[in-house]
């Protein structure tokens, strides 16, 4: 699709854009080079022992442009290797000095330049955008005490609580490895053989089985940092926390079938998506949370602050808003700057130190080593996008691709001939001072039994979703395990959602046509090694403080706008041209566009004789790239629409997938022909004479984003 380019979307005064300013490549108005720079004249053909003659082994020119082709592929990420990033700026509101000595979040006047990569974690790099599957959140803060990566989730919970286990989750999540069948898809075999057998996982299965894991938009996901980290004060002072990111325009998702027509309409949806934003200068913003909690309050909860598989219920410590971070500018090369960012948990600030989460602990290691592989070099700090604006000096010196020419004979430290330079910072020079944490302990390859209970929290999320939100969770569940072909180990995840309770269990068996367990399986805890008797240790369900949580549940997030959103105007040749700009105007009164969708490209006449361009014809759009759908009367439109097939399955598609839908005048019978006359009392259903008369209700249910309590009572084919 054409975007207008956005005037806004300007490169402002920053250093990190000052840096990579040196480094940007045009080749506007300059001759065509070697890489030596040596002038090409004839970019067509090789050098040959006559015109009908071999090609020599001299020429230079073909041969160094082939082997850099050859070597043009890095390897993708082992996990989150498809994603979409983008630039912009972090703002602090007031200074959180009282909790941390990080400058950036200090000063309400200092604009932080960041990166943000989002992902998905289990398919390759070029899957779909669309698939069931936990988005990452990765914001690289370039601060001018060097960079600090918040290497988060769209999910606050992960599925593992040790990193011993990662690989074998991946394994068991990637495709298999026989057929490497199914790709970006977590319905198979393997990975719920692996989750069956790891009932640590089941919070984060109710959250990947929900509608959260298949998000409208990047741009209207939460981000969460996952583990329990510290802040530190000037005075050295902790205070954990837990870090989270807020869309302003709240948090939205698709609908599954949904979902898996846009994997084939448009797999790069969120990508487009992402990217026309911000040409648009919709820019995306989210605002920073932190939920607090003292250092003497440690073991307050029900739960351990240093297992990954829970939240802290915002209900027992709120989320604080300090900042804002602002999407403002597209990378101008996806490979140089969003494949080759290098993230990192151990690219911290002075202000900010870990905890013993065996989770956090593990991923430390695991970042650097993955940058090693992947970028080849240990100088991939060296690459624009990864550079501090921060000064860096140390002795590290050479390898692979290294950029910099370090100067004078010293290489050291400690050492007089260069007068002892670089020289340690101090504290009160920003030099970094672990936490000084005390520890008295043995040396163990154990479990805390603080991380026993892995049923409470699964059943607080499930009990907190609204009933439509339920049925998706059920619904997805009935997909994912309708798709494993093993009955053994779609039982044992009976018998661990059994153990969720509410029900839950009884429902996924009904779709599976089978009956949950009586019992859970024996040892159905493996998280011990092989001296433990897992008998005298299992999981135990521990009492949740509450019962509920609003925070949990995508019914209560913000519905206050409908601004980016996407309508689909269905018009032929004299379509009621008033009806149309009034409804137009409208919606993009209140930020959101409208596109209009004929039988064919070019030229459309309204009623009135006046010729718009169609932006789309039946055959490039599809009402799943849509929020909404307004059919404008004018008689020989709805004329024409009523012979396309494809006009009256877009509007019921739109029904079946609980969208808003309007119309008026002629319209109105248009509609009435489709599946949306079975439901006039819809919520989201507005039918009228005058464009100007509905558009309010019309914008009122676009903004609820959609009317799900349709799909509870409505059966629609489409
Ligand atoms: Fe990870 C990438 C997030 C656990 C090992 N991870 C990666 C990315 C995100 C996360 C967002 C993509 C960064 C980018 O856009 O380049 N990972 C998480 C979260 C986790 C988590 C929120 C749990 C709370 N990860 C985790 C563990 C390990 C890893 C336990 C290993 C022990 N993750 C990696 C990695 C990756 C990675 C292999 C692949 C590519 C990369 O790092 O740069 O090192």
């Amino acid at each position: 699709m054409a975007t207008k380019k956005n005037p806004n979307n300007n490169r402002n005064n920053n250093k990190k854009l000052q840096e990579l300013e040196v480094n940007r490549e045009d080749g506007t108005d300059q001759f065509l080079t070697t890489n030596q720079g040596l002038r090409i004249n004839d970019n067509q053909n090789s050098l040959k022992a006559g015109e009908r003659g071999a090609t020599l082994l001299e020429d230079f020119i073909l041969r160094e442009k082939i082997t850099h082709f050859d070597h043009e592929r890095i390897p993708e990420r082992i996990v989150h290797a498809r994603g979409s990033a983008a630039h912009g700026v972090f703002k602090v509101y007031e200074s959180m000095a009282k909790y941390t000595k990080a400058k950036f979040l200090q000063d309400p006047s200092r604009e932080t330049p960041v990166f943000v990569r989002f992902s998905t974690v289990a398919g390759s790099r070029g899957s779909t955008d669309l698939a069931r599957d936990v988005r990452g959140f990765a914001v690289k803060f370039y601060t001018d005490e060097g960079n600090y990566d918040l290497v988060g989730n769209n999910i606050p919970v992960f599925f593992i609580q040790d990193a011993i286990k990662f690989p074998d989750l991946v394994h068991a999540v990637k495709p298999e490895p026989h057929n490497e069948i199914p790709q970006a898809a977590s319905a198979h075999d393997t990975f719920w053989d692996f989750i069956s057998l790891m009932p640590e996982s089941m919070h984060m299965i109710m959250w990947l089985m929900s509608d959260r894991a298949i998000p409208r938009s990047f741009r209207m996901m939460e981000g969460f940092g996952v583990h329990t980290f510290r802040f530190v004060n000037e005075a050295g002072k902790a205070t954990f926390v837990k870090f989270h990111w807020k869309p302003l325009l709240g948090v939205h998702s698709v609908a599954w079938d949904e979902a898996q027509k846009i994997s084939g309409k448009d797999p790069d949806f969120h990508r487009r998506d992402l990217w026309e934003a911000i040409e648009n200068g919709d820019f995306p913003e989210w605002e920073l949370g932190v939920q607090l909690v003292a250092e003497a309050d440690e073991h307050k909860f029900e739960f351990d602050l240093l297992d990954s598989t829970k939240i802290i219920p915002e209900e027992l410590v709120p989320v604080q808003r300090i900042g804002k971070l602002t999407l403002n500018r597209n990378p101008d090369n996806f490979f140089a700057e969003t494949e080759q960012v290098a993230f990192h948990l151990g690219h911290v600030v002075s202000g900010i130190d870990f905890t013993n989460d065996p989770l956090l602990q593990g991923r430390l290691f695991s970042y650097t080593d993955t940058q090693l592989k992947r970028l080849g070099s240990p100088n991939f700090h060296e690459i624009p996008i990864n550079r501090t604006v921060a000064p860096l000096h140390n002795n590290q010196r050479d390898g692979h691709m290294r950029q910099t020419i370090n100067q004078g004979r010293v290489s050291y430290e400690p050492n007089t001939l260069a007068g002892g330079c670089p020289f340690q910072a101090a504290m009160k020079d920003g030099g970094f001072h672990t936490f000084e944490e005390r520890v008295d302990a043995k040396k163990v390859r154990a479990r805390s039994e603080s991380f026993h209970d892995h049923f409470s929290q699964a059943t607080l999320f499930y009990n907190s979703q609204s009933p439509a939100e339920q049925k998706h969770i059920v619904d997805a569940l009935r997909f994912e395990l309708g798709k494993v072909e093993t009955v053994a180990v779609r039982e044992r995840m009976l018998g661990l959602l059994k153990q969720v309770g509410t029900g839950l269990a009884d429902k996924v068996a009904a779709g599976l046509g089978l009956l949950v367990p009586r019992k859970a399986e024996e040892p159905m805890n493996r998280s011990f090694g092989a001296d433990t008797n897992p008998k005298s240790v299992q999981p135990k369900k521990v009492k949740s403080s509450i019962e509920k949580s609003e925070a949990l549940s995508m019914e209560n997030t913000v519905k206050n706008s409908i601004k980016t959103r996407k309508v689909a105007a269905l018009i032929a040749d004299g379509f009621d041209g008033d009806a149309l700009d009034a409804m137009k105007k409208a919606l993009e009164a209140e930020g959101a566009m409208l596109k209009t969708v004929a039988p064919k490209l070019g030229a459309i006449k309204s009623a009135s004789g006046k010729e718009i361009t169609a932006d789309f014809s039946f055959l490039t759009a599809a009402s799943v790239l849509f929020d909404a759908v307004y059919v404008p009367g004018g008689a020989a439109s709805i004329e024409m629409l009523g012979g396309e097939a494809d006009a009256y399955h877009f509007v019921n598609e739109a029904f079946r997938h609980c969208k808003a839908i309007a119309a008026t005048g002629e319209g109105v019978d248009f509609v009435g022909d489709t599946f949306v006359s079975r439901a006039k009392d819809d919520a989201g259903v507005i039918l009228g004479e005058k464009a100007g008369k509905v558009a309010g209700d019309f914008i009122a249910a676009i903004a609820q984003h959609r009317n799900w309590d349709r799909e509870m009572t409505r059966k629609v084919p489409a």
